[in-house]
């Protein structure tokens, strides 16, 4: 069995295995992320864990920092079982694949950590899953995830007065502007590449995000004012574009969805741990002030109305109701 893992990247080179083989499957992965990215770990993982697990050759070409695009572009790879295989995403950037995908990472979704935990360890998820495949042929493999998003700004945020009119980013999918909308910001959607420039120019003035990723692509620069509204635990599937999969021998297959779960309980365990670990490096080193958000129970009554009526538009009122109630 000869193993090759190609990490394209020069700060990660260290752990880079390069031997060749002649008959082995090549799998492209992608990152937004370097090396010390929760994802992008978590993407080594799979690797080794597929390697594990399978008795034939296959290689691994995970590509690091943005080299290949943003979600956005993984996406549309994907579906089109092009320049990648498989990578992590968020649910709220496959929405024009899948109009009611972005359910999964609504905004005050879940009550805490646990209820997240219940709800990613049953298969409540599952009718999801299946649009997803049947409308993106997209596969997903494995739940990844777990930082809890705030509010992310050039000025300070602490109370609905301040949030008014609030200029901020938010992801593509639809339901992501309607709930920051209703809570009074104004958002708009904005490619993630873009936007630390654009809160350098005054464009917007903050976005959403979760500490991992506020770490590792340095939004706190031009925005370091960080409110806690913790409006979101993240929902971050690996996932595997269906054109790609189908060619794999069968026992590859299999591989990659044993090694998805087990990659995906990694990553969560570990993203979870380190999010208030980051949070704290970052307030700490002077990066980020902190501030508490007084009004969420208030978010909570504003937002609970607006996700009744999404989930109403794409039938999943059901859906909503055995996420809610786990
Ligand atoms: C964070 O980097 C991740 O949650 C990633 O999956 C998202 O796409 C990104 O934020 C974003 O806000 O677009």
């Amino acid at each position: 069995k000869v193993i090759k893992t190609t990490v394209a990247c020069a700060t990660f080179a260290a752990l880079a295995v390069s031997t060749t083989s002649v008959n082995a499957e090549t799998l492209r992965g992608a990152s937004m992320f370097d090396g010390n990215h929760t994802f992008t770990k978590t993407m080594v993982k799979f690797g080794e864990l597929v390697e594990q697990y399978y008795d034939g050759d296959v290689e691994f070409d995970l590509r690091l920092n943005g080299e290949l695009g943003v979600e956005k572009d993984y996406v549309t790879f994907l579906n089109q079982g092009v320049a990648i295989d498989y990578t992590i995403l968020a649910p709220s950037n496959m929405a024009r694949f899948a109009p009611s995908i972005p359910l999964m990472d609504m905004p005050f979704l879940f009550r805490d950590l646990d209820h997240w935990n219940t709800v990613l360890s049953s298969d409540t998820l599952a009718p999801l899953e299946k649009e997803l495949s049947d409308k993106a042929d997209i596969v997903i493999v494995g739940y990844a995830g777990g930082g809890t998003r705030n509010l992310i700004s050039s000025k300070r945020i602490s109370n609905m007065d301040e949030l008014a009119g609030h200029k901020m980013r938010v992801m593509g999918a639809p339901i992501q502007a309607q709930i920051f909308a209703a809570i009074g910001a104004a958002p708009s959607a904005i490619s993630y590449n873009e936007v630390y420039n654009a809160i350098q120019t005054g464009v917007v003035s903050g976005l959403e995000n979760e500490a991992a990723s506020i770490q590792n692509l340095k939004f706190y620069e031009v925005a370091p004012n960080v409110t806690l509204t913790s409006h979101t635990i993240t929902v971050r599937p690996i996932v595997f574009s269906g054109k790609s999969f189908r060619k794999l021998p069968e026992k590859l297959q299999a591989a990659i969805k044993k090694a998805g779960k087990e990659a995906g309980d990694f990553g969560r365990e570990l993203e979870t741990r380190e999010d208030g670990i980051k949070l704290k490096q970052m307030a700490d080193a002077g990066q980020i002030q902190v501030a508490e958000f007084a009004d969420r129970e208030k978010l909570l009554t504003i937002v609970k109305p607006v996700q009744d009526k999404f989930a109403a538009s794409i039938n999943a009122t059901e859906l909503l109701e055995a996420i809610r109630s786990k």
